[in-house]
């Protein structure tokens, strides 16, 4: 035993030197022949083949680039607070960040999974996780806007998540860390044998994209690393990865990695769904937030709802089994066929691929090693399709392009390594610049990759780019992988630190992506949908401003009225209908951010003013060559004044 954890220790350190001089060697790309610049030249005023939606790690975010050209177009808030786009600071959007926790205005976002239909990504909307406080959010991509976000109770580290089903049935998330459910206050040392660890199925209406938890499997109190949906004939099972079967809670890194083998976990979601619908499972008490942006209110409503579905897995037989994988494996990736699902054991000399076909057959005959708390392990031999030998060190992640062909990611060894599926023969590698993590062939989680292309994204980038202090960019570097050999294109910065990523053609969003908002169509209650309809409204001490804006004014533009102590909220509508003419406004003192009201929007923020005076707003957006004239005042009176309240635009208030 203590041989083993030295040896264990040994590797780690040996493991842990080769990164650091990996990462301080000054090794080079090399010139890039004059051809690499070309493919990822876009021409002024043309348009990228694909989008890349790139997680934003821990800054919460998820940012949207072209491909090949490697240029950033939007960073679209989902978990963070943004001043840029008033997300979690207006009044509307504040209800998208309320949880069980409170109101939470940050998370770490690892994997973003694009929607499917039959198999194939359809580009309606993309969800990712945030891992901290667990939550899984949807953004449609007609408006690139996160229009729902739904925490994930009974869960903790909301890592092995948001992959969704061919038919996005299911956006399904699994904890990293197990705890005690439903929580408890108990010992930390009593982990082993008490602890859960939660797999939820989050099913998505098929029409609008609504989530809603359909049921939680309640596992043991492994920790469930990352997941990905079985596809074509696999299609209606899920695969976990887990690591720490030993179920240690201290000095992991080295308790942890005690047994030689741990598993990926194969859940038959189809058949617990029908034991479900059948009124199987057991209702228990929760308590989590789920948060609905309504387009037509503009405006989001927080619900929490106070009982979950829980299965247990003994309670299914058939449904769940557990295949040995060596050495505390990471990714967990299915091949566009559904036959391979490749385990990627971090401290392993070799990869795993496990075979679909094989694991059935396994089932079937019942060539079972045992259990773990009843639930049945297939004996290694009788699931394995084959073995990478060697392929490198530290192996994260895999991809496929469609085309016969797999990419590993490895970490230690900082490089991509593509290898044949089937004969598990390693065909080409090259150096990723430094410590890559995740790696995203567009189309790569679905039965239809678009082969052309891998990003790579890098934890590290020491000499890659000019210095900016003591941290220096994240970033991703493209490949071209269209011939036999993979050839690196491009070095682009990322926002945060990126994880996965997920791509499609241009094609499949470019002519859905919304324009503008109708005025007519706009239900928010507050909503001015005309000038004359404008007014202030003194309820107590709130008062409620209708304003509108239009090129280049807003109305009203003068305001008399107000008072020390007062609430003021204004409400803005954007008589706008013209593509991509947003206004913004901000005024001196508030404690929230500007806003940035698209065309047939509401928006509203808040002040409270604190000092008397003739405080002015005015448009933080260039709108026009007027916009610098887009400006007003609000007249500030002591608590105990009688100025009237009085408003106007074009006129003086008498
Ligand atoms: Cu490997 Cu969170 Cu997907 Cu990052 S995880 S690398
Ligand atoms: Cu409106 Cu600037």
């Amino acid at each position: 035993m203590k041989n083993i954890l030295k040896s264990a220790v040994a590797l780690l350190s040996v493991l842990v030197a080769f990164t650091s001089c990996n990462n301080t060697s000054n090794s080079n790309a090399g010139a890039l022949s004059s051809s690499a610049a070309e493919k990822v030249y876009v021409n002024p005023g043309e348009h990228d083949e694909f989008y890349a939606f790139i997680s934003g790690g821990f800054s919460g975010q998820l940012s949207v680039y072209g491909l090949p050209s490697g240029r950033l177009f939007k960073v679209i808030p989902v978990f963070s607070q943004d001043a840029e786009k008033a997300y979690g600071y207006n009044e509307e959007t504040k209800p998208m960040l309320n949880t069980s926790h409170g109101f939470v205005p940050w998370d770490d976002s690892h994997h973003p999974d694009i929607s499917q239909t039959n198999g194939v990504i359809d580009g309606r909307w993309v969800f990712i996780n945030g891992n901290n406080t667990p939550r899984i959010a949807k953004i449609d991509l007609s408006t690139f806007e996160t229009t729902e976000i739904i925490e994930v109770p009974n869960s903790a580290g909301n890592h092995s998540s948001s992959f969704v089903t061919e038919n996005t049935e299911y956006v399904v998330a699994g904890t990293r860390f197990s705890i005690p459910i439903p929580q408890k206050d108990m010992p930390i040392k009593d982990y082993k044998g008490n602890f859960k660890g939660a797999l939820s199925f989050i099913s998505v209406d098929p029409e609008h994209g609504h989530m809603d938890i359909k049921f939680q499997l309640i596992m043991p109190g492994f920790d469930y690393d990352l997941s990905h949906p079985g596809r074509g004939k696999s299609h209606g099972w899920f695969f976990f990865s887990t690591y720490n079967t030993e179920e240690a809670s201290t000095l992991m890194e080295v308790n942890a990695s005690q047994n030689d083998k741990d598993f990926i976990a194969a859940v038959n979601w189809k058949k617990i769904e029908e034991y479900v619908n059948n009124g199987g499972g057991t209702m228990m008490p929760a308590n989590y937030a789920h948060n609905v942006y309504d387009e037509s209110t503009h405006s989001a409503t927080s619900t929490m709802i106070k009982e979950v579905l829980t299965v247990n897995p003994l309670d299914v037989p058939g449904a769940v089994f557990l295949m040995p994988t060596p050495k505390s494996p990471h990714g967990c990736d299915v091949d566009p066929t559904g036959e391979y699902i490749v385990g990627s054991g971090k401290l392993s000399a070799n990869l795993t691929v496990h075979s679909f076909t094989k694991m059935l057959a396994a089932i079937e005959n019942e060539s079972f090693a045992g259990d773990a708390y009843g639930i049945p392990i297939i004996d290694f031999e009788a699931s394995l399709a084959g073995v990478v030998e060697q392929p490198g060190l530290g192996p994260l992640h895999t991809e496929f392009d469609g085309k016969g062909n797999a990419y590993t990611t490895f970490f230690i060894s900082s490089e991509v390594v593509k290898w044949k599926l089937g004969t598990w023969e390693v065909v080409d590698r090259q150096p990723c610049y430094y410590s890559v993590g995740h790696l995203m062939i567009p189309g790569g989680n679905s039965q239809k990759p678009f082969g052309k292309y891998v990003v790579a994204m890098n934890k590290i980038t020491k000499d890659r780019y000019l210095p900016t202090g003591p941290e220096v960019t994240q970033s991703a570097q493209l490949y071209d992988i269209s011939g036999d050999k993979m050839e690196l294109l491009l070095d682009f910065p990322t926002v945060g630190e990126p994880h996965y990523a997920a791509g499609c053609p241009a094609d499949l969003i470019k002519p859905r992506s919304k324009k503008l908002f109708k005025l007519e169509e706009n239900n928010h209650p507050y909503a001015t949908k005309t000038e004359a309809d404008t007014k202030v409204v003194r309820e107590g001490k709130d008062v409620h401003i209708y304003m509108t804006t239009i090129r280049s004014h807003f109305a009203p533009d003068n305001i008399e009225g107000i008072k020390v102590g007062d609430k003021v909220y204004f409400h803005i509508t954007n008589l706008e209908q013209d593509y991509d003419v947003p206004h913004g406004v901000s005024i001196i003192g508030a404690n929230t951010s500007e806003l940035l009201i698209m065309p047939g929007q509401t928006e509203t923020f808040v002040w409270e003013p604190k000092q008397v005076g003739v405080w002015p707003f005015y448009c933080t957006d260039f709108c026009s060559a007027l916009h610098q004239e887009m400006q007003g005042y609000v007249r500030v009176s002591a608590a105990n004044s009688s100025t009237p309240l009085r408003w106007s635009l074009g006129e003086d208030i008498e």
